[in-house]
Protein backbone atom coordinates (compact mmCIF):
# COMPACT_ATOMS: atom_id res chain seq x y z
CA UNK A 1 0.00 0.00 0.00
CA UNK A 2 1.12 3.36 -0.64
CA UNK A 3 2.27 5.42 2.27
CA UNK A 4 2.60 8.70 1.11
CA UNK A 5 2.23 11.26 3.94
CA UNK A 6 -0.62 13.66 3.62
CA UNK A 7 -2.00 17.43 5.20
CA UNK A 8 -5.30 18.56 6.41
CA UNK A 9 -8.34 16.55 7.39
CA UNK A 10 -5.83 13.49 6.05
CA UNK A 11 -3.05 14.08 8.34
CA UNK A 12 -1.38 11.08 9.36
CA UNK A 13 -3.62 8.66 6.98
CA UNK A 14 -1.59 7.03 4.18
CA UNK A 15 -3.50 7.40 0.73
CA UNK A 16 -4.84 4.40 0.43
CA UNK A 17 -5.96 4.48 4.48
CA UNK A 18 -7.65 7.15 3.38
CA UNK A 19 -9.24 5.81 0.20
CA UNK A 20 -10.60 2.59 2.02
CA UNK A 21 -11.99 4.84 4.78
CA UNK A 22 -14.33 7.31 2.25
CA UNK A 23 -15.51 3.81 0.24
CA UNK A 24 -16.54 2.36 3.74
CA UNK A 25 -18.49 5.44 4.40
CA UNK A 26 -19.78 5.19 1.00
CA UNK A 27 -20.72 1.57 1.57
CA UNK A 28 -22.79 2.17 4.13
CA UNK A 29 -25.06 5.11 2.80
CA UNK A 30 -28.24 2.26 1.61
CA UNK A 31 -26.86 -1.11 2.78
CA UNK A 32 -29.35 -3.44 2.82
CA UNK A 33 -29.51 -6.59 5.58
CA UNK A 34 -27.66 -8.70 3.80
CA UNK A 35 -24.42 -6.20 3.54
CA UNK A 36 -25.00 -5.25 0.20
CA UNK A 37 -26.62 -1.78 -0.80
CA UNK A 38 -29.63 -0.27 -2.37
CA UNK A 39 -29.69 2.96 -4.09
CA UNK A 40 -31.58 2.54 -6.83
CA UNK A 41 -31.44 6.20 -9.14
CA UNK A 42 -32.84 9.69 -7.55
CA UNK A 43 -34.31 7.24 -4.16
CA UNK A 44 -33.43 8.91 -1.09
CA UNK A 45 -30.41 6.45 -0.65
CA UNK A 46 -28.92 7.55 -3.60
CA UNK A 47 -29.58 11.52 -2.91
CA UNK A 48 -27.39 10.29 0.20
CA UNK A 49 -24.68 9.42 -1.83
CA UNK A 50 -24.23 12.70 -3.90
CA UNK A 51 -23.84 14.26 -0.32
CA UNK A 52 -21.14 12.13 0.24
CA UNK A 53 -19.81 13.44 -2.95
CA UNK A 54 -20.33 16.79 -3.01
CA UNK A 55 -18.95 16.83 1.03
CA UNK A 56 -16.16 15.13 -0.20
CA UNK A 57 -15.66 17.25 -2.93
CA UNK A 58 -16.04 20.26 -1.43
CA UNK A 59 -13.03 18.49 1.72
CA UNK A 60 -10.63 17.96 -1.56
CA UNK A 61 -11.33 21.80 -2.52
CA UNK A 62 -13.35 20.96 -5.78
CA UNK A 63 -16.42 22.77 -6.98
CA UNK A 64 -19.64 20.54 -7.73
CA UNK A 65 -22.76 20.93 -10.50
CA UNK A 66 -25.66 19.05 -11.79
CA UNK A 67 -26.34 18.67 -15.45
CA UNK A 68 -29.94 18.69 -17.17
CA UNK A 69 -30.15 14.88 -16.32
CA UNK A 70 -28.49 14.49 -13.19
CA UNK A 71 -25.15 13.97 -13.78
CA UNK A 72 -22.91 15.10 -10.78
CA UNK A 73 -19.84 16.48 -11.66
CA UNK A 74 -16.47 18.04 -9.18
CA UNK A 75 -14.68 20.33 -10.95
CA UNK A 76 -11.06 20.67 -10.78
CA UNK A 77 -10.18 23.98 -12.57
CA UNK A 78 -6.52 24.29 -13.08
CA UNK A 79 -6.75 25.98 -16.70
CA UNK A 80 -9.88 28.69 -16.89
CA UNK A 81 -11.54 27.82 -20.09
CA UNK A 82 -9.65 24.20 -21.07
CA UNK A 83 -11.62 20.92 -21.43
CA UNK A 84 -11.56 18.15 -19.07
CA UNK A 85 -10.53 14.73 -18.62
CA UNK A 86 -13.79 13.09 -16.97
CA UNK A 87 -13.54 10.27 -14.61
CA UNK A 88 -15.89 8.53 -12.42
CA UNK A 89 -18.56 6.05 -12.88
CA UNK A 90 -22.08 5.48 -10.79
CA UNK A 91 -23.56 5.79 -7.29
CA UNK A 92 -26.53 4.17 -8.29
CA UNK A 93 -27.10 0.38 -7.68
CA UNK A 94 -29.35 -2.12 -8.13
CA UNK A 95 -32.18 -3.57 -5.55
CA UNK A 96 -29.80 -5.37 -3.15
CA UNK A 97 -26.29 -4.89 -5.07
CA UNK A 98 -23.07 -5.10 -4.07
CA UNK A 99 -20.86 -2.17 -2.99
CA UNK A 100 -18.39 -1.72 -5.35
CA UNK A 101 -20.50 -1.69 -8.62
CA UNK A 102 -19.52 1.75 -9.99
CA UNK A 103 -19.76 3.19 -6.41
CA UNK A 104 -15.86 1.90 -6.31
CA UNK A 105 -14.78 3.73 -9.46
CA UNK A 106 -16.01 7.18 -8.07
CA UNK A 107 -14.66 6.69 -4.73
CA UNK A 108 -11.43 6.67 -6.64
CA UNK A 109 -12.08 8.95 -9.02
CA UNK A 110 -12.18 11.22 -6.12
CA UNK A 111 -8.71 9.83 -4.97
CA UNK A 112 -7.17 10.62 -8.09
CA UNK A 113 -8.61 14.31 -8.06
CA UNK A 114 -7.42 14.90 -4.37
CA UNK A 115 -3.96 13.27 -5.03
CA UNK A 116 -3.67 14.87 -8.37
CA UNK A 117 -4.72 18.25 -6.45
CA UNK A 118 -2.48 17.75 -3.91
CA UNK A 119 0.69 16.52 -6.16
CA UNK A 120 0.44 19.72 -9.02
CA UNK A 121 3.32 21.66 -9.12
CA UNK A 122 2.46 25.66 -8.99
CA UNK A 123 3.85 26.91 -12.69
CA UNK A 124 3.10 23.30 -13.66
CA UNK A 125 -0.17 23.03 -14.85
CA UNK A 126 -1.38 20.19 -16.51
CA UNK A 127 -3.16 21.14 -20.08
CA UNK A 128 -6.49 19.82 -19.18
CA UNK A 129 -8.59 20.38 -16.12
CA UNK A 130 -10.40 17.67 -14.25
CA UNK A 131 -14.15 16.51 -13.90
CA UNK A 132 -14.92 13.34 -11.51
CA UNK A 133 -17.93 12.38 -12.17
CA UNK A 134 -21.24 10.33 -11.36
CA UNK A 135 -22.99 9.82 -13.92
CA UNK A 136 -26.94 9.64 -12.87
CA UNK A 137 -28.79 5.87 -13.28
CA UNK A 138 -26.55 3.94 -14.82
CA UNK A 139 -27.99 0.78 -13.96
CA UNK A 140 -31.28 1.37 -15.55
CA UNK A 141 -33.80 -0.69 -12.85
CA UNK A 142 -35.83 1.80 -11.88
CA UNK A 143 -35.59 4.14 -14.92
CA UNK A 144 -34.31 2.40 -18.07
CA UNK A 145 -32.22 2.84 -20.15
CA UNK A 146 -29.30 1.55 -18.31
CA UNK A 147 -26.28 4.15 -18.80
CA UNK A 148 -29.07 7.21 -18.75
CA UNK A 149 -26.48 9.83 -17.82
CA UNK A 150 -23.83 9.37 -20.36
CA UNK A 151 -26.36 8.65 -22.80
CA UNK A 152 -27.60 12.28 -22.79
CA UNK A 153 -24.09 12.94 -22.12
CA UNK A 154 -22.41 11.65 -25.46
CA UNK A 155 -25.70 12.51 -27.80
CA UNK A 156 -26.87 9.63 -28.16
CA UNK A 157 -30.37 10.22 -26.17
CA UNK A 158 -32.24 13.50 -25.51
CA UNK A 159 -32.61 14.80 -22.87
CA UNK A 160 -36.43 15.13 -23.04
CA UNK A 161 -36.67 11.77 -23.18
CA UNK A 162 -34.86 10.52 -20.88
CA UNK A 163 -36.30 12.99 -18.73
CA UNK A 164 -39.65 11.36 -19.46
CA UNK A 165 -39.01 7.75 -18.42
CA UNK A 166 -41.31 6.37 -15.45
CA UNK A 167 -40.53 3.89 -13.20
CA UNK A 168 -42.94 1.65 -11.82
CA UNK A 169 -44.88 3.78 -10.43
CA UNK A 170 -45.35 6.61 -12.74
CA UNK A 171 -43.20 8.87 -11.60
CA UNK A 172 -40.71 10.40 -13.95
CA UNK A 173 -36.92 10.65 -14.08
CA UNK A 174 -37.77 14.61 -14.34
CA UNK A 175 -39.84 14.29 -11.04
CA UNK A 176 -37.55 12.06 -9.09
CA UNK A 177 -34.72 14.25 -9.87
CA UNK A 178 -36.79 17.29 -8.67
CA UNK A 179 -37.58 15.28 -5.52
CA UNK A 180 -33.88 14.99 -4.56
CA UNK A 181 -32.89 18.43 -5.67
CA UNK A 182 -30.70 17.20 -8.41
CA UNK A 183 -32.16 18.58 -11.62
CA UNK A 184 -29.30 20.61 -12.92
CA UNK A 185 -29.05 22.74 -16.10
CA UNK A 186 -26.78 22.46 -19.39
CA UNK A 187 -24.45 19.31 -20.62
CA UNK A 188 -21.86 19.30 -18.03
CA UNK A 189 -18.20 20.18 -18.59
CA UNK A 190 -16.22 19.15 -21.99
CA UNK A 191 -14.61 16.22 -22.43
CA UNK A 192 -11.04 16.20 -24.02
CA UNK A 193 -11.03 12.27 -22.28
CA UNK A 194 -12.33 9.90 -19.90
CA UNK A 195 -11.50 7.45 -17.67
CA UNK A 196 -13.13 4.77 -14.94
CA UNK A 197 -11.90 1.83 -13.35
CA UNK A 198 -14.72 -0.53 -12.62
CA UNK A 199 -14.46 -4.39 -10.82
CA UNK A 200 -14.75 -6.62 -13.69
CA UNK A 201 -17.94 -8.74 -12.52
CA UNK A 202 -16.31 -11.48 -13.61
CA UNK A 203 -13.75 -14.69 -13.02
CA UNK A 204 -10.89 -13.71 -15.35
CA UNK A 205 -8.38 -11.47 -13.38
CA UNK A 206 -8.88 -13.57 -10.52
CA UNK A 207 -8.34 -16.78 -12.07
CA UNK A 208 -4.88 -15.36 -13.98
CA UNK A 209 -3.84 -13.58 -10.51
CA UNK A 210 -3.82 -10.63 -12.62
CA UNK A 211 -4.38 -7.21 -10.75
CA UNK A 212 -5.26 -4.92 -13.32
CA UNK A 213 -7.33 -5.70 -16.66
CA UNK A 214 -7.14 -3.12 -19.10
CA UNK A 215 -10.66 -3.22 -21.56
CA UNK A 216 -10.21 -3.23 -25.05
CA UNK A 217 -13.48 -4.00 -26.47
CA UNK A 218 -17.25 -4.45 -24.90
CA UNK A 219 -19.03 -7.25 -25.65
CA UNK A 220 -22.38 -6.47 -27.50
CA UNK A 221 -25.94 -6.15 -25.99
CA UNK A 222 -29.14 -6.56 -27.52
CA UNK A 223 -32.02 -5.42 -24.84
CA UNK A 224 -35.86 -5.87 -25.42
CA UNK A 225 -38.79 -4.66 -24.25
CA UNK A 226 -41.44 -7.27 -24.23
CA UNK A 227 -45.15 -7.69 -23.54
CA UNK A 228 -46.94 -10.58 -23.81
CA UNK A 229 -50.80 -10.24 -24.35
CA UNK A 230 -53.66 -13.35 -23.50
CA UNK A 231 -56.80 -12.63 -22.10
CA UNK A 232 -58.10 -12.68 -18.30
CA UNK A 233 -59.66 -15.82 -17.18
CA UNK A 234 -60.46 -18.09 -13.84
CA UNK A 235 -58.05 -20.13 -13.21
CA UNK A 236 -60.29 -23.22 -11.45
CA UNK A 237 -63.11 -22.47 -14.20
CA UNK A 238 -61.98 -21.58 -17.62
CA UNK A 239 -60.96 -24.50 -20.06
CA UNK A 240 -57.34 -25.00 -20.47
CA UNK A 241 -57.65 -25.12 -24.39
CA UNK A 242 -59.78 -21.62 -24.28
CA UNK A 243 -57.02 -20.39 -21.91
CA UNK A 244 -54.59 -17.30 -23.40
CA UNK A 245 -52.66 -17.47 -20.83
CA UNK A 246 -50.23 -14.71 -20.90
CA UNK A 247 -47.81 -15.67 -17.53
CA UNK A 248 -47.33 -19.29 -19.36
CA UNK A 249 -46.22 -17.38 -22.88
CA UNK A 250 -43.40 -15.21 -20.96
CA UNK A 251 -42.42 -18.61 -19.38
CA UNK A 252 -41.91 -19.96 -22.54
CA UNK A 253 -39.73 -16.66 -23.57
CA UNK A 254 -37.55 -17.60 -20.40
CA UNK A 255 -36.96 -21.13 -21.45
CA UNK A 256 -36.36 -19.71 -25.03
CA UNK A 257 -33.66 -17.31 -24.02
CA UNK A 258 -31.65 -20.06 -21.97
CA UNK A 259 -32.03 -22.40 -24.89
CA UNK A 260 -30.80 -20.21 -27.47
CA UNK A 261 -27.46 -19.41 -25.36
CA UNK A 262 -26.88 -23.20 -25.42
CA UNK A 263 -27.79 -23.60 -28.38
CA UNK A 264 -24.22 -21.96 -29.19
CA UNK A 265 -20.99 -24.43 -27.86
CA UNK A 266 -18.55 -22.67 -25.78
CA UNK A 267 -20.61 -20.35 -23.88
CA UNK A 268 -19.97 -17.38 -26.57
CA UNK A 269 -23.59 -16.17 -25.96
CA UNK A 270 -25.22 -14.66 -22.34
CA UNK A 271 -29.02 -14.42 -22.52
CA UNK A 272 -31.52 -13.42 -19.67
CA UNK A 273 -35.08 -12.10 -18.60
CA UNK A 274 -34.19 -10.22 -15.59
CA UNK A 275 -37.59 -8.97 -15.14
CA UNK A 276 -40.93 -9.48 -15.14
CA UNK A 277 -44.54 -7.88 -14.83
CA UNK A 278 -47.70 -9.62 -14.36
CA UNK A 279 -50.88 -8.29 -14.44
CA UNK A 280 -53.25 -8.73 -12.58
CA UNK A 281 -51.00 -11.25 -10.19
CA UNK A 282 -53.90 -12.25 -8.23
CA UNK A 283 -54.10 -15.79 -6.89
CA UNK A 284 -57.10 -17.21 -8.98
CA UNK A 285 -56.67 -15.63 -12.33
CA UNK A 286 -54.74 -16.29 -15.70
CA UNK A 287 -52.77 -13.12 -16.07
CA UNK A 288 -54.01 -11.07 -19.00
CA UNK A 289 -50.90 -9.44 -19.55
CA UNK A 290 -46.70 -9.76 -19.09
CA UNK A 291 -44.46 -7.53 -19.45
CA UNK A 292 -40.50 -8.50 -19.23
CA UNK A 293 -36.86 -7.59 -20.37
CA UNK A 294 -34.73 -9.84 -22.15
CA UNK A 295 -31.14 -9.32 -22.75
CA UNK A 296 -28.74 -11.16 -24.95
CA UNK A 297 -25.17 -10.31 -24.87
CA UNK A 298 -22.20 -11.73 -27.08
CA UNK A 299 -18.95 -10.90 -28.37
CA UNK A 300 -19.63 -12.18 -31.91
CA UNK A 301 -21.56 -10.18 -34.24
CA UNK A 302 -22.58 -13.35 -36.00
CA UNK A 303 -23.60 -15.25 -33.07
CA UNK A 304 -25.44 -12.26 -32.17
CA UNK A 305 -27.43 -12.14 -35.76
CA UNK A 306 -27.81 -15.76 -35.47
CA UNK A 307 -29.54 -15.75 -31.92
CA UNK A 308 -31.87 -12.97 -33.28
CA UNK A 309 -33.01 -15.10 -35.96
CA UNK A 310 -34.13 -17.73 -33.98
CA UNK A 311 -35.21 -15.53 -31.38
CA UNK A 312 -37.86 -14.75 -33.83
CA UNK A 313 -38.75 -17.97 -34.62
CA UNK A 314 -39.34 -19.25 -31.11
CA UNK A 315 -41.49 -15.78 -30.93
CA UNK A 316 -44.09 -17.30 -33.30
CA UNK A 317 -43.63 -20.95 -32.23
CA UNK A 318 -44.58 -19.81 -28.66
CA UNK A 319 -47.64 -17.43 -29.89
CA UNK A 320 -48.27 -20.36 -31.83
CA UNK A 321 -48.74 -22.61 -29.18
CA UNK A 322 -50.11 -20.73 -26.31
CA UNK A 323 -52.71 -18.56 -28.14
CA UNK A 324 -51.14 -15.53 -26.90
CA UNK A 325 -49.33 -12.93 -29.09
CA UNK A 326 -46.00 -10.83 -28.03
CA UNK A 327 -44.66 -7.72 -29.05
CA UNK A 328 -41.10 -6.72 -28.76
CA UNK A 329 -39.34 -3.75 -28.89
CA UNK A 330 -35.27 -3.22 -29.21
CA UNK A 331 -35.01 -0.79 -26.30
CA UNK A 332 -31.60 -0.72 -25.86
CA UNK A 333 -28.43 -2.01 -27.47
CA UNK A 334 -24.65 -1.65 -28.12
CA UNK A 335 -22.17 -3.21 -30.75
CA UNK A 336 -18.41 -4.79 -30.55
CA UNK A 337 -16.94 -1.60 -30.43
CA UNK A 338 -13.05 -1.73 -29.27
CA UNK A 339 -11.43 1.26 -26.94
CA UNK A 340 -9.17 2.92 -28.76
CA UNK A 341 -6.06 1.26 -29.10
CA UNK A 342 -3.92 3.82 -27.55
CA UNK A 343 -5.55 4.11 -24.72
CA UNK A 344 -5.26 0.83 -23.96
CA UNK A 345 -1.02 1.15 -24.69
CA UNK A 346 -1.16 4.13 -22.53
CA UNK A 347 -2.89 1.68 -19.40
CA UNK A 348 -0.46 -0.94 -19.89
CA UNK A 349 2.74 1.56 -19.93
CA UNK A 350 1.07 2.58 -16.84
CA UNK A 351 0.57 -0.85 -14.84
CA UNK A 352 4.17 -1.64 -15.99
CA UNK A 353 5.91 1.92 -14.27
CA UNK A 354 3.47 0.64 -10.99
CA UNK A 355 5.10 -3.18 -11.41
CA UNK A 356 1.04 -4.04 -11.61
CA UNK A 357 0.18 -7.42 -13.23
CA UNK A 358 -1.97 -6.59 -16.22
CA UNK A 359 -3.81 -8.01 -19.04
CA UNK A 360 -6.45 -6.94 -22.01
CA UNK A 361 -9.74 -7.91 -21.02
CA UNK A 362 -13.15 -7.84 -22.59
CA UNK A 363 -15.98 -5.86 -20.52
CA UNK A 364 -19.35 -7.93 -20.87
CA UNK A 365 -21.37 -5.71 -18.28
CA UNK A 366 -22.32 -1.87 -19.54
CA UNK A 367 -20.48 0.68 -18.59
CA UNK A 368 -20.43 4.54 -19.13
CA UNK A 369 -17.25 3.90 -20.95
CA UNK A 370 -18.87 2.31 -23.25
CA UNK A 371 -20.48 5.66 -24.49
CA UNK A 372 -17.88 8.14 -23.34
CA UNK A 373 -15.28 6.19 -26.01
CA UNK A 374 -17.32 7.22 -28.59
CA UNK A 375 -16.98 10.71 -28.58
CA UNK A 376 -13.61 10.72 -26.89
CA UNK A 377 -10.34 9.30 -26.36
CA UNK A 378 -11.38 6.51 -23.23
CA UNK A 379 -9.35 4.48 -20.85
CA UNK A 380 -11.27 1.97 -19.08
CA UNK A 381 -9.48 -0.18 -16.24
CA UNK A 382 -10.82 -3.58 -14.04
CA UNK A 383 -10.01 -4.89 -10.69
CA UNK A 384 -10.73 -8.52 -9.38
CA UNK A 385 -14.10 -9.17 -8.65
CA UNK A 386 -13.85 -12.25 -6.12
CA UNK A 387 -15.52 -15.49 -7.10
CA UNK A 388 -17.01 -13.15 -10.18
CA UNK A 389 -19.80 -11.95 -8.27
CA UNK A 390 -21.51 -8.92 -9.22
CA UNK A 391 -25.04 -7.74 -8.85
CA UNK A 392 -25.14 -9.59 -5.52
CA UNK A 393 -24.77 -7.87 -1.86
CA UNK A 394 -21.81 -10.67 -1.93
CA UNK A 395 -19.81 -9.07 -4.55
CA UNK A 396 -16.10 -8.03 -3.04
CA UNK A 397 -12.88 -7.17 -4.24
CA UNK A 398 -9.89 -7.36 -1.75
CA UNK A 399 -8.47 -3.83 -0.65
CA UNK A 400 -5.15 -4.28 -1.64
CA UNK A 401 -6.69 -4.46 -5.08
CA UNK A 402 -8.97 -1.43 -4.95
CA UNK A 403 -6.04 0.68 -3.64
CA UNK A 404 -3.52 -0.59 -6.46
CA UNK A 405 -6.89 0.24 -9.02
CA UNK A 406 -6.64 3.97 -7.48
CA UNK A 407 -2.49 4.05 -8.36
CA UNK A 408 -3.29 3.14 -11.40
CA UNK A 409 -6.08 4.96 -12.30
CA UNK A 410 -4.49 7.91 -10.76
CA UNK A 411 -1.52 7.68 -12.99
CA UNK A 412 -3.67 7.05 -15.99
CA UNK A 413 -5.58 10.32 -15.45
CA UNK A 414 -2.42 12.47 -14.70
CA UNK A 415 -1.51 11.63 -18.29
CA UNK A 416 -4.51 12.30 -20.08
CA UNK A 417 -4.72 15.47 -18.16
CA UNK A 418 -0.97 16.24 -20.25
CA UNK A 419 -2.58 15.00 -23.70
CA UNK A 420 -1.15 12.07 -23.67
CA UNK A 421 -4.25 10.83 -25.84
CA UNK A 422 -4.79 13.53 -27.92
CA UNK A 423 -6.32 12.44 -31.28
CA UNK A 424 -6.34 9.10 -30.28
CA UNK A 425 -8.57 7.03 -33.03
O1 LIG B 1 -24.59 -4.03 -18.26
C1 LIG B 1 -25.55 -3.27 -18.14
O2 LIG B 1 -26.52 -3.29 -18.87
C2 LIG B 1 -25.54 -2.26 -17.02
O3 LIG B 1 -25.77 -1.01 -17.50
N1 LIG B 1 -24.33 -2.26 -16.29
MN1 LIG C 1 -21.39 -0.64 -12.90
MN1 LIG D 1 -24.28 -2.85 -12.34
Amino acid sequence: MSSTPTIGVNAGVTTSEAFLRDFRSLSAIGETPGHGVDRQAATTADAQARTWFTSLAAQYGFRTETDQVGNLYALLEWTPGAPYVLVGSHLDSQPTAGKYDGAYGVAAALHVGRRLAESTVPGEKPKYNLAVVDWFNEEGCRFAPSMMGSSVYTGKLPAETALAMTDVDGVTVRQALCAIGQLGIGNGPQAAAYAEIHIEQGRSLEDSGTTIGLVHSCWAAAKYSVTVHGEQAHTGSAVIADRKDALLGASRLVVLLREIADHFPGAVLHTSVGNLTVYPNSPVVVPSKVELVMDMRTADEDVLAAAKTLLRAGISRIEAETNVSIAVEESHAWGINPYQPAGVELARECAEKLELSNTPVFTLAGHDSINMKDIVPTVMLFVPSVDGISHNEREFTHDDDACAGVDMLTEVVARLCRGDLDGAK
